[in-house]
């Protein structure tokens, strides 16, 4: 039986900014979902490269609507949307906004600065950042040493803070993270694979450079209501409730790799990608 959020994590999420929950998916679907992904040619033709302050590149792979692919299977199953129903400060249908399947390589993958997620979502115009959240699952182990999410706990109460650039990524105004990390918790979020974390939009988060010799590979999805518009973003995904699939549906379905068909990013349609200079500089492979 999958494990679905309860009222005690939601209160854990509305206190932190975020809520961990171990084992979310088993072992035997982080296997299957994993072994597909590391050799998904689709995936790695639509990757891109993001660099960091000190010039390391980081590479991941977004996408909006979801299909029937093994990624979607996790995104759209009942566990992942029903508790995002339950975190997002709305009684409207939850939406797909995109899922990244990141990819940070021993060695070489780069670091993620400082930032809330609603620091990028805001050039989006979304209007509600309590209607928004982020759910990360690991699919391998996140270790200091291979560059976990490190968060400021409690920092989603203080609303969202100034944003600029930080190489390629938008980086929050770094005095008020400094006076954030003088009051709020510093943590280092580490994960095995199957474990899973729901944060707010705007929770403060960063990861370091995978130093080591391990992938530390993740898939982050982004949930919205329905209920908040984003007026500055053409996407569809974000304005159509999402169809579930039983939690079952990953393990038992003839699941397949992503489909040349899907709507991966489009940096020149993302207006916060857009506002950082991005779509001028990023590399896309393939
Ligand atoms: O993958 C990471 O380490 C961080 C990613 C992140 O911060 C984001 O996608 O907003």
């Amino acid at each position: 039986m999958a494990y679905h959020l309860n009222q005690a994590d939601a209160a854990q999420f509305h206190r932190d900014g975020y809520v961990l929950v171990r084992n979310f998916f088993s072992i035997e679907e982080i296997n299957k979902l994993y072994s597909i992904a590391v050799g998904d040619r689709v995936m790695q033709q639509h990757a891109t490269e993001v660099t960091d302050k000190a010039g390391k590149q980081t590479k991941l792979t977004l996408w909006y609507t979801p299909g029937e692919d093994v990624y979607s299977l996790l995104l759209r199953s009942d566990r992942m949307v029903k508790g995002a129903a339950l975190l997002l400060d709305s009684n409207s249908p939850v939406c797909h906004f995109h899922t990244k399947l990141m990819q940070k390589e021993p060695g070489v993958g780069g670091a993620w600065e400082w930032h809330q997620d609603y620091g990028y979502w805001y050039k989006n115009q979304f209007l509600f950042p309590d209607q928004l959240v982020s759910c990360m699952v690991a699919l391998t182990s996140a270790h200091r040493a291979n560059g976990c999410l490190q968060v400021i706990k409690g920092s989603h109460k203080m609303g969202r803070v100034n944003h600029g650039f930080a190489g390629e990524q938008v980086g929050a105004d770094m005095e008020m993270v400094n006076n954030a990390l003088t009051t709020l918790p510093h943590e280092y979020i580490e994960l095995e694979p199957g474990d899973a974390l729901f944060f707010h939009s705007n929770l403060l988060h960063r990861s370091e450079a995978n130093k080591s010799d391990q992938a530390r590979w993740t898939i982050i999805s982004c949930y919205n209501s329905l209920s908040n518009p984003a007026f500055n973003d053409t996407t569809v995904s974000r304005t159509r409730p999402i169809i579930t699939v039983p939690d079952e549906a990953l393990l038992l379905s003839d699941a397949s790799a992503a489909s040349e068909t899907g709507d991966f990013l489009r940096k020149e349609n993302d207006p916060a990608l857009q506002a950082t200079g991005w779509e001028q500089e990023v590399k896309t492979n393939g």
